[in-house]
């Protein structure tokens, strides 16, 4: 049984890596989009269009699931997603980890694309999860595109701005882009060390795996290949690609 896993860039290595450390038999399609990179400052439209056309293309090779690998994706195309392959293909959104974030108890920051932040999808979620709590939504321009490009001090630099518009009360961090867990070690650095940081990439890989033992159709095992699919004439990979677990896969699979 076949996963296909989507983002507009690396964001989808810590879900996949997750699914590989769950299930190491399942089979993956990384659908990677270099070419339309980065979606966060993009309009809605255009978001759409890419991550249809990056889901044809995964279920063209094989997907029998399909996991929007992406909050800025997830928040804005997950409904036309679901439209187009829904029932017979599962869809797994990611949205931030703002509900486990919330339980824990403590006032926290949902850092994320300013598309995520800004979305209507994302103020249902504090509405619902969150009222309670003080929540604060800091924007990271840049930093998703920051990882991909594996440049440390663009990283280091984001960070680090996102960091002081944190205030100081806020003793958890929700990454809410699946980009910001590959550089989580970065952004403990200059957190205050009892920070405690939240993502969804394990809950994701879990809950992906459980669609698919539900879905009638499942076939179990599979040789735990991965394939990669890259967007544009040159399909060239993120540069940081390599540096990442499964970063090698990704290479020999592209
Ligand atoms: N990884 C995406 C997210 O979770 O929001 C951001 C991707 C991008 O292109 N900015």
């Amino acid at each position: 049984m076949t996963v296909g896993l989507i983002d507009s860039g690396l964001g989808l290595v810590p879900t996949a890596g997750w699914i590989r450390y769950l299930q190491p038999a399942s089979d993956m399609v990384l659908a990677l989009d270099p070419a339309g990179a980065p979606w966060g400052p993009r309009p809605a439209g255009f978001i759409v269009d890419r991550v249809l056309a990056c889901a044809e293309q995964a279920v063209l090779h094989g997907a029998r699931a399909l996991v929007l690998s992406c909050n800025t994706a997830s928040v804005t195309a997950l409904e036309a997603l679901r439209r187009e392959f829904e029932p017979a293909i599962p869809v797994i959104g990611t949205v931030p980890a703002v509900k486990p974030a919330a339980e824990a108890g403590r006032p926290f920051a949902v850092w994320a694309t300013r598309r995520t932040t800004a979305s209507s999808y994302q103020a249902e979620l504090l509405r619902r999860f969150a009222a309670e709590q003080t929540v604060v939504q800091v924007s990271c321009p840049g930093l998703a595109e920051a990882v991909d490009s594996g440049d440390a001090g663009a990283v280091d630099a984001a960070v680090a701005e996102a960091a002081d518009r944190t205030p100081a009360h806020c003793r958890s961090v929700v990454l809410g882009c699946t980009h910001y867990p590959l550089v989580a070690d970065r952004i403990r650095r200059v957190l205050p060390p009892e920070t405690r940081l939240f993502d969804t990439s394990q809950a994701v890989a879990r809950q992906t795996l459980r669609r698919l033992r539900n879905t009638a159709r499942a076939v179990p095992g599979g040789g735990g290949g991965v394939r990669v699919l890259l967007s544009g004439e040159e399909g060239a990979l993120p540069p940081a690609a390599r540096a990442y677990p499964l970063g090698s896969a990704l290479a020999e699979g592209a």
